[in-house]
């Protein structure tokens, strides 16, 4: 996969999974089940650890993503962060006036020790060929859950009026959140991660505003964090994943910027070739969906996705992480279609 990020073809090409681990897994569902809770789960490196490797266990994925969560890093700046059982993440609103979040980054270092430490030990656990993908939530989509404390499926109502009517204070969130992500990152890499994938997984939300408000709040902070991060350790590959922006996809390809871009079905395979892939290596983009369904329509869409990205630089993932209805079978023929004998008749 490192070769991928460096703009090299591989055929077949590497696949890994967004939400590889999780509760589609029997021995995840079995692991969870021992934590009294799921940060727990999170701050416990032998679980995480487990937890990271199981689907590469399982399924013989070519990159690991360390057990963990976006939410984490508001958790470590001393936001209140609680998972509920079926409810999803639920954290203490940030309401107009509140004081100010701030960072301190030794605290935030010691509060995340424990998932640092799982990113060690998975290193050394790990086969020396599969990638170890550490990651982060982008500012904006951790400012979502900051300011509207859980999502409400109202995109986030709260968020986008404190930002028409705090902007300074806006402002302030998102630069304490850029220099926090950086810092987590940072250590990721110390840790042993060799790829950073960050996640705007609500930055579609930002084209409520127009294209200006995705490049200042998405676009412009991500890409801070990435040339920071490539400056400071030679090199390193940033996977950016703004989800939703369809052909604004195009705003992340800046020369010399992120390694990767993880796209999803709002831009079809054959834009993503001919407007992304020239610059960046491509992830992608199976619909979580037609995992679920499987089958013929499963193998259909592959076939086309690797087809028409097969030629460049690209990783094969899904569009949105895997659901936890996903039979593990349509997984394992996944993987197996990716590898199987088209590619070897291509190669010949
Ligand atoms: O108890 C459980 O099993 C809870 C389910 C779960 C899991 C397995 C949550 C709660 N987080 C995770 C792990 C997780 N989250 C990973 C692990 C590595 C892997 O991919 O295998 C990663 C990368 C994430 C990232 C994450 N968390 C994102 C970005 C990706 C995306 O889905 O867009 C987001 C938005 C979150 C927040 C979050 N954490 C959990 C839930 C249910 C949510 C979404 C809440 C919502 O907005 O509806």
């Amino acid at each position: 996969m490192l070769w991928v990020l460096r703009g090299e073809r591989l055929r077949p090409p590497p696949i890994w999974l967004m939400r590889q681990a999780g509760r589609y897994l029997p021995e995840y569902r079995a692991l969870r089940a021992q934590a009294a809770n799921f940060l727990e789960f999170c701050y416990t490196p032998a679980m995480a650890v487990e937890a990271t490797l199981q689907p590469i266990r399982r399924f013989d994925l070519d990159a690991a993503i360390i057990f963990s969560d976006i939410l984490v890093v508001p958790h470590a700046l001393g936001r209140d962060v609680q998972f509920k059982e079926g409810e999803g993440p639920v954290l203490q609103p940030l309401a107009a006036g509140d004081a100010p979040v701030q960072l301190d980054a030794p605290a935030l270092k010691r509060h995340l020790a424990p998932v640092y430490e799982a990113l060690v030990q998975t290193r050394r656990e790990l086969a020396k060929e599969k990638a170890l993908i550490g990651f982060a939530g982008a500012p904006w989509t951790l400012a979502c859950y900051i300011i509207d404390g859980r999502n409400r499926n109202d995109r986030f109502a709260a968020t986008r009026r404190f930002m028409r009517e705090q902007p300074d204070q806006f402002a302030a969130l998102m630069e304490t959140l850029t220099q926090a992500i950086i810092e987590h990152c940072r250590n990721q890499l110390a840790a042993g991660a060799q790829v950073i994938q960050l996640f705007d997984s609500w930055a579609e939300i930002l084209l409520d505003g127009g294209a200006e408000d995705l490049q200042r709040w998405s676009v412009t902070p991500m890409l801070r964090i990435a040339d920071i991060l490539r400056r400071e350790s030679s090199g390193v590959p940033v996977i950016a994943f703004p989800r939703g922006v369809g052909e604004h996809f195009e705003l992340y390809t800046r020369e010399g910027s992120f390694a990767g871009l993880s796209i999803d079905t709002t831009v079809t395979s054959e834009w993503a070739r001919d407007h992304l892939q020239k610059r960046t290596a491509v992830q992608g983009h199976l619909s979580n969906l037609t995992l679920v369904e499987g089958g013929e329509t499963m193998q259909r869409e592959i076939a086309e996705m690797t087809k028409t990205l097969g030629r460049g630089p690209y990783i094969f993932n899904l569009a949105h992480g895997v659901l936890p209805q996903t039979p593990p079978d349509h997984v394992a023929e996944l993987v197996q279609l990716i590898r199987g004998p088209r590619w070897k008749r291509a190669q010949a």
